[in-house]
C-alpha cells in the first residue's frame, strides 16, 4: 500500500524524495519504498529523449559545432566545451564548459562557449530537464526553439548581394545559431535558466527544472556562457523525460557524491 501510495504522488514529490535520498536525509524504510517506487515509474517508459547523456560514448575531446548528438562552439584548444575523462557523475566522462579563444573561421578570438543537443518532443507536453552539474561558476541552461528552415532561402546572398545577410553563422548549426523566425532570427526559448549555479568545484549536484514543449516537436537542450580564466562548469547526465510517463531523474553518482 505504500508503494502504491508513492506511485500515485505527483511526478514532483518523486524527484523530491530521489533528492532527499540522495542527500541521505530519509529513514531507511522510506528510502527502499521510494526507490522501488522510482524503478516501477522507471520501468513504465523510461525514455531519456537525450542522446548519449552522460558523454560516455565519444573518445575525449574538444567538440565542435558538427558533433551530434552534442554540438558545440566555440572551436578552440582547448575547445569551449569539452568531453573529458576523470570523476564524473556517471560512468568515466563528462562535459567540461571552459574559458576558449576560438579558432574557428566564424567567430576567431571569440570566448563563448555553447553546448547543444537536438531532441524530438511531442507538443504541448510537460518534461522535467535535470542534469549534474559541478564547476567554479554559474551556466545558463535552457530549452531553446531551432530554426528549422534553410537561411539561404532568405535573400541573400547569393541572390541579392545589397542586402543583409540573413545567413550570418553559415558553420552548419544555424539551428541554434538563429532564432526560429526569419527575417529577424531573435533567439527563443521555452525555457531558459540564467543561473545554475554548482554548489562545489568537486561534489556533483543536481539540478532539476520543467517546462512544457508547447507547439514545438523539435526543442534543443542548450548551456552557455563566457568564461575567463580557469572558470569552468562540468555537466554530466543529461535527462529530458516527460512527466508522469518516463524516469526523470538521471542516476546518482554510483556511490555517493565523489570529488576530485
Ligand atoms: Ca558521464
Ligand atoms: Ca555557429
Amino acid at each position: 500500500m505504500i508503494v502504491v501510495r508513492l506511485i500515485a504522488r505527483s511526478q514532483f514529490d518523486i524527484i523530491r524524495s530521489m533528492k532527499k535520498i540522495i542527500l541521505g536525509r530519509l529513514p531507511a524504510t522510506a528510502l527502499v519504498c521510494g526507490v522501488l517506487a522510482y524503478m516501477l515509474e522507471a520501468s513504465a517508459s523510461g525514455v531519456n529523449l537525450v542522446q548519449d547523456p552522460s558523454f560516455e560514448q565519444q573518445s575525449p575531446r574538444g567538440l565542435d559545432p558538427h558533433d551530434r548528438p552534442w554540438g558545440a562552439e566555440e572551436e578552440g584548444s582547448p575547445a569551449g566545451a569539452e568531453i573529458m575523462q576523470g570523476s564524473a557523475a556517471d560512468g568515466k566522462q563528462f562535459a567540461r564548459m571552459q574559458y576558449v579563444s576560438g579558432t574557428g573561421s566564424e567567430c576567431p578570438g571569440c570566448n563563448q562557449s555553447f553546448l547543444f543537443q537536438r531532441i524530438d518532443v511531442t507538443p504541448n507536453t510537460d518534461y522535467i530537464f535535470s542534469y549534474w552539474i559541478r564547476g567554479t561558476t554559474y551556466v545558463s541552461s535552457a530549452i531553446q526553439i531551432p530554426f528549422l528552415d534553410d537561411c539561404h532561402n532568405y535573400p541573400p546572398p547569393p541572390s541579392d548581394p545589397t542586402r543583409a545577410n540573413l545567413c550570418p553563422d553559415d558553420d552548419g548549426d544555424e539551428e541554434i545559431d538563429l532564432g526560429p523566425t526569419p527575417p529577424n532570427y531573435d533567439k527563443e526559448y521555452v525555457a531558459r535558466y540564467d543561473s545554475d549555479t554548482p554548489t562545489s568545484n568537486t561534489d556533483w549536484s543536481l539540478i532539476s527544472h520543467t517546462f512544457n514543449s508547447g507547439p514545438h516537436s523539435v526543442l534543443y537542450v542548450r548551456y552557455f556562457n563566457v568564461y575567463y580564466g580557469s572558470d569552468h562548469t562540468d555537466i554530466d547526465n543529461v535527462s529530458v523525460a516527460a512527466v508522469g510517463a518516463s524516469s526523470p531523474v538521471p542516476s546518482p553518482p554510483a556511490s555517493g557524491l565523489r570529488t576530485e
